[in-house]
């Protein structure tokens, strides 16, 4: 059986059903200066050191032919999605949905709410917006991944204990079986990125298994 050589154990490959790659939130709004991120007093350069790592992901997925699937943090532009405890939330300069340098703060359509152009989606790969910070919550990606037969997650993204660690929590109690690339995640706090690695494989992986993308790339082979 094929596998990735992972934390706390090889992660076995599907051979029944799908394997998918899942990156969280690569958007403007998050690492570039000006959007979300840096309005709530973040310095985004950790962010912006993984991206050509999540780009390797991306291309060795688009030469296998397996899906992608990425996500876009974001609101509809009425902010009608947008539950008052997220608006209010914190005491930055700017809220939701005001205009920064990048167009609208976290607003879905807006510039600055674009996935990073070295990570532009082609046709066919799938684009999910979400309202919240996971990525099951209020969008249709479990509809999607059922209907294409998808039990495995490569996911990849930021932040690591926010929108990727929420997202891997919905996906394990799912019933989907999540690995986090360990080099292909990042956060604006790096002790937090690697409290999240250690939680999601503690307890025999308990949320699910972690591994460098060279590690990935070796045993897609
Ligand atoms: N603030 C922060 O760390 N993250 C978010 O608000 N969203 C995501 O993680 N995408």
């Amino acid at each position: 059986m094929a596998v990735i050589t992972a934390l706390p154990y090889d992660y076995p490959l599907p051979t029944q059903s799908g394997l998918a790659l899942l990156i969280i939130d690569m958007q403007r709004d998050f690492l570039e200066p000006g959007g979300f991120g840096s309005v709530l007093g973040n310095d985004v350069t950790p962010l912006q050191a993984i991206v050509p790592t999540v780009v390797r992901l991306q291309q060795a997925f688009r030469q296998l032919g397996l899906p992608i699937f990425q996500t876009v943090e974001g609101h509809r532009p009425d902010l009608a999605d947008c539950p008052p405890s997220k608006y209010q939330r914190g005491q930055a300069s700017l809220k939701i949905g005001d205009p920064g340098p990048m167009g609208r703060i976290l607003v879905l359509g807006e510039p600055g709410n674009a996935i990073i152009p070295d990570l532009e989606p082609q046709p066919g790969e799938t684009v999910i917006p979400k309202p919240g910070k996971g990525a099951f919550y209020n969008t249709n990606l479990e509809f999607l991944l059922k209907t294409q037969n998808i039990s495995h997650l490569i996911v990849a993204g930021v932040t690591t204990e926010v929108c990727v660690q929420t997202t891997l929590r919905e996906a394990n109690d799912r019933g989907y079986e999540c690995l986090l690339v360990e080099d292909a995640t990042a956060s604006y706090f790096p002790e937090f990125k690697q409290a999240t690695l250690a939680m999601v494989r503690a307890q025999g992986g308990i949320v699910g298994w972690t591994a460098g993308a060279e590690q990935v790339l070796a045993g897609l082979g």
